[in-house]
């Protein structure tokens, strides 16, 4: 069921009902120990025929294989999930063990677990992130397909579910092509596996199936509620929030959904980095209690400035990607671990803001950042070479966009939803990204849209001059820029200075990256080398110079906090699979950069 707005939007497949954001209703943690087992060929999908992968091969079902050879010795199974080895989820296969870490393809996961379903209550199986493709199996059943890495999803299994033991099975494909969202090219290890969490969440017959609470612009508090299940339509619906003193009765329409709207109480305080407030917020509908924590603030743009509750801000910040400090990361993203990298940009750099790249971060990221006091830019996965001209990747885009808003529209921190990354400007390209720069504001109309461009250069007179005109900019609220001169131009750094900075728009600008590649450890005298700290460290003063100097300036957010990995990275002395452009080395080694940066912040954006 979706709020009314992305009906309007979004003619695509329906995002499922538990993805309403901030589900903290009771669940079960399926992690741990799953089988797994390789399945190059997909075998176990498809057979050689391509029809029926055969009993003997279909990974998904049932049957007890050791059992079943053991009694009948015409039996013959070429798989035996129980027997398969095992992988603590969620996690990367890359790390399952060291034939794994280049692995591409289908990968078979199965545990079994114990349920208790009652009657009268509804069962789902949510998934924080599967990468790329995922096709859910309940006790032998198929129970739906997903595509995209980086969002959460749900399936319903009421009914399927049985009391006891039950058997889950995910087949998990890694392989993408030119059509998939990334593209096969990427800059960063897309991490093959199931990523995030997995849970049973259970709810009673009718439940709240999507919410969403939030300060408007104009100073309200809005919530927008949609119940699911047979007593959807007039349900009595209460939303509460205690500190405030505040408690809202309403009924939901004929289709199951509540509006309401009312003045913010005096007495609230308003979230900001510096006083990052959440309140608890509940929604009754019957038995069903739905829960968040959330912050009350607005953030608008006014001119070539952006207003967080009103006052200009600079947004101070640095990119990451979603990958945890450590010599062999496996991508699992836990709350010690999402502290971790924020609290180095929140106090380590005095940041105030951080770019989530490439592709919607784990809630654990988007909570962690609501609750240290960072805001947020958050972005789906249109990355370099999309299919801009095929409209099956629209649609699986529009899908994209639609699970990481719904997902998230609750978290205060997140200000910025972003569309794209460096695709060149094309007519198919144009239009592709405005539809997704318009979905975002229908689906979302408190936060703002952005895209990182690419900026046109020319010498003028003597000077370089960059112009931000991408012919996409009307779409958006905030123009943002990717610029690495003096990395991969050959400028001397002792030139930035000079470089002017143009619009003819009247909108803030972002750097949404810069940077420069540096081994933590490596020094050079001359401080000319690439690779060095000193090269990275006197790239950062010469463009947070550069950037003083634009006037319609207002945030950036450099690449990159950390080194992370990607495949395409194989200098074997540099870079050995890493991209270097941290500010730290992967297991969290400052390199002089890092103070360049957090001094440049504490000087100029206190
Ligand atoms: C970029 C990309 C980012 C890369 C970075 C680099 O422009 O957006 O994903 O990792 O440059 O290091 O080249």
């Amino acid at each position: 069921m979706l709020a009314p707005a992305l009906v309007e939007a979004q003619p695509v497949a329906p995002v499922h009902p538990v993805l309403a954001s901030g589900d903290l209703r009771t669940n079960l943690d399926l992690s741990g120990q799953w089988h797994y087992s390789i399945d190059p060929y997909r075998d176990g999908m498809a057979g050689f025929h391509g029809g029926d992968p055969g009993l003997g091969h279909r990974r998904y079902d049932t049957t007890d294989v050791a059992a079943a050879m053991r009694d009948d010795p015409a039996a013959l199974y070429e798989y035996d999930m129980t027997r398969a080895p095992t992988a603590t989820l969620p996690s990367s296969w890359l790390t399952h063990d060291a034939t794994m870490r280049h692995y591409r393809g289908l990968v078979w996961y199965q545990r079994s677990f114990t349920a208790d379903p009652r009657p009268g209550e509804r069962q789902f199986l949510r998934f924080g992130a599967v990468n790329y493709r995922a096709h859910v199996y309940l006790n032998g059943k198929s129970v739906g397909a997903h595509e995209g890495g980086f969002t959460t999803f749900a399936f319903e299994v009421t009914g399927l579910l049985k009391p006891g033991a039950n058997q889950i099975t995910v087949g998990v494909d890694s392989d993408r092509s030119d059509t998939d969202l990334p593209p096969p090219v990427t800059d960063w290890e897309t991490y093959g596996g199931i990523t995030r969490a997995v849970t049973l969440v259970t709810t009673p017959a009718t439940y709240v199936d999507d919410a969403w609470v939030r300060l408007t612009r104009d100073g309200r508090i809005a919530v927008d509620a949609v119940l699911d299940g047979k007593g959807a339509a007039g349900g009595a619906l209460t939303l509460a929030i205690p500190a405030l003193g505040l408690t809202l009765d309403g009924k939901a329409d004929a289709a199951g959904h509540w509006t309401a709207r009312v003045p913010a109480p005096v007495a609230l305080e308003r979230w900001s980095p510096d006083t990052p407030r959440l309140y608890d917020v509940t929604i009754t509908a019957g038995a069903d209690v739905w829960k968040d924590r959330i912050g009350f603030r607005t953030i608008a743009v006014e001119g070539d400035q952006i207003l967080l509750n009103g006052k200009p801000v600079f947004l101070a910040g640095i990119a990451l990607h979603e990958e945890e400090f450590g010599a062999n990361p496996t991508r699992a993203i836990t709350p010690q671990a999402a502290r971790a990298l924020l609290t180095e940009v929140k106090q380590g750099l005095h940041g105030n803001y951080v770019r989530l790249a490439h592709y919607p971060h784990s809630e654990v990221m988007t909570r962690m950042a609501d609750e240290l006091g960072l805001l947020v830019w958050s972005e789906i996965p249109i990355y370099w070479r999309v299919a801009f001209d095929n409209p099956q990747t629209l649609a699986t885009a529009r899908h994209m966009l639609a699970e990481e808003i719904l997902r998230d529209r609750n978290r205060t921190a997140i200000a910025i939803w972003s569309v794209g990354n460096e695709t060149p400007v094309s007519a198919a390209r144009n239009a592709f990204l405005s539809t997704l720069a318009k979905d975002a504001h229908a689906l979302d109309d408190t936060r703002l849209v952005s895209a990182a461009l690419l900026v046109g250069r020319k010498q003028e007179g003597g000077a370089s001059v960059f112009t931000v005109d991408d012919p996409l900019i009307p779409a958006l609220d905030v123009m943002a820029v990717n610029a690495y001169n003096g990395w991969y131009t050959p400028d001397k750094l002792s030139d930035l200075a000079s470089f002017v900075w143009r619009s003819p728009y009247e909108k803030p600008l972002i750097l949404s990256e810069f940077g420069a590649g540096a081994l933590a450890g490596e020094h050079d005298a001359t401080r000319a080398h690439k690779f060095s700290e000193e090269f990275q460290a006197d790239y950062y003063r010469a463009t947070l110079d550069m950037a003083s100097r634009i006037p319609f300036l207002r945030g950036m957010s450099p690449w990159v906090l950390k080194d992370f990995r990607s495949p395409r990275r194989q200098h074997p002395v540099y870079q050995q699979g890493w991209n270097r452009k941290g500010l730290e080395s992967e297991t969290g080694a400052r390199k002089q950069a890092f103070d360049v940066l957090a001094d440049y912040y504490a000087q100029h954006h206190p």
